[in-house]
């Protein structure tokens, strides 16, 4: 009767969140809406994803965005679908997105309490040849009240509330953490709704892959060199980890979050704050880690305690398995010393 109890007792993203809410009698439903709205941006995004080789949605837009890459009309897509979605939603009132210069500031007549920092379609270079490919969010609550300021976008990973990714490939996973645990859900494209497939998710504390881009290695500092080093060459008589480097952030982080394993994006001598972007990609990948089991660090310290000073700042990081992080951990410290 489980199994079967199972299959009718279908625990959706939407009943988790209320189930969620349901611990704070004192929250005025606020965030689970908030939280809806960030998934029916996702629903759309994965739609549009699934369609785009045919609906010839994929080649250059012919725009380029803020980081002066070639825009493929998906990233513009995905961009409005969210902003709109998130300003409709009445819960936010600064947005954040990998696309935009700017941050924007809602119309106080929709404003809500919430700050959205996002990636619409992370990793969209890779759009053209079916590599998996991901919208990662997190959530801020306003600082204190009054005038949304700037300020309240630059806090430390530490003070989101939520976090997660939404990943298109095979199939569409939202993986989620409100604070207490990580859980994913599986679209199920017959009901539109996402349901519980990974409750409850905790990273190995010990992994047998490494992910990074070998092609840097030649500008790596000492470190994360001696690091790779141990990976493909033991010294303990430990077999070698396996490489495994997707190139596309919510892939490689998702393999990592449910085999164990490490994955880096360190600094090196061409970008020394590394390629990815502190507060939507290095925080809310770090907010899961964490969460998960595991951890996250920056090379100098532990991820969520950085204090951005700009919307669009980049950080160097590697996160993953407690113990495989912790061994890079030692390698900066004794560089340190
Ligand atoms: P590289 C994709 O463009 C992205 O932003 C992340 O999704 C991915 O982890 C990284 O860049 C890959 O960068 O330099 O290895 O191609």
């Amino acid at each position: 009767h489980a199994a079967e109890a199972h299959r009718t007792d279908l625990m959706t993203i939407t009943r988790y969140v209320l189930n969620e809410q349901s611990k704070h009698p004192e929250s005025r439903g606020d965030f689970t809406i908030l939280l809806n709205h960030i998934v029916l941006g996702c629903k759309f995004v994965c739609s549009a994803v699934n369609k785009a080789g045919l609906a010839k949605l994929i080649g250059l837009a012919g725009e380029t965005n803020v980081q002066g890459e070639e825009q493929k009309k998906l990233d513009v897509l995905s961009n409005e679908v969210f902003i709109k979605a998130l300003v409709s939603s009445g819960r936010t009132c600064i947005l954040v997105s990998e696309e935009d210069e700017e941050a924007t500031f809602v119309e106080p007549s929709k404003r809500g309490r919430y700050c959205v920092v996002f990636d619409p379609l992370d990793g969209s270079s890779n759009i053209d040849c079916g590599v998996s490919i991901g919208t990662i969010f997190g959530i801020y609550m306003i600082k204190e009240g009054g005038e949304p300021k700037l300020e309240d976008v630059l806090q430390p990973g530490k003070n989101m509330l939520a976090a997660g990714y939404c990943m298109y490939g095979s199939s569409c996973t939202l993986v989620l953490s409100t604070g207490s645990g990580v859980n994913g859900f599986t679209l199920d494209p017959s009901l539109g709704e996402f349901i519980l497939t990974h409750p409850d998710i905790k990273i190995p504390k010990k992994g047998k892959k490494y992910s990074v881009n070998e092609g840097n290695a030649k500008n790596w500092d000492g470190p994360t060199a001696k690091y790779v080093e141990k990976c493909k060459f033991p010294k303990d008589g430990s077999p070698a980890k396996s490489l495994r480097y997707i190139g596309s952030m919510v892939a490689d982080v998702h393999r990592t979050l449910l085999y164990g394993g490490i994955f880096l994006y360190p600094a090196d001598k061409k970008s020394p704050n590394g390629k990815l972007r502190v507060l939507y990609e290095v925080f809310p990948m770090s907010f899961l880690m964490e969460e998960a089991g595991g951890q996250a660090f920056t090379g100098k310290q532990r991820a969520l305690d950085l204090v951005p000073k700009q919307i669009h700042e980049r950080s160097p990081i590697f996160l993953g398995s407690y113990d495989d992080v912790e061994e890079i951990k030692a390698l900066y410290a004794a560089e340190e010393q």
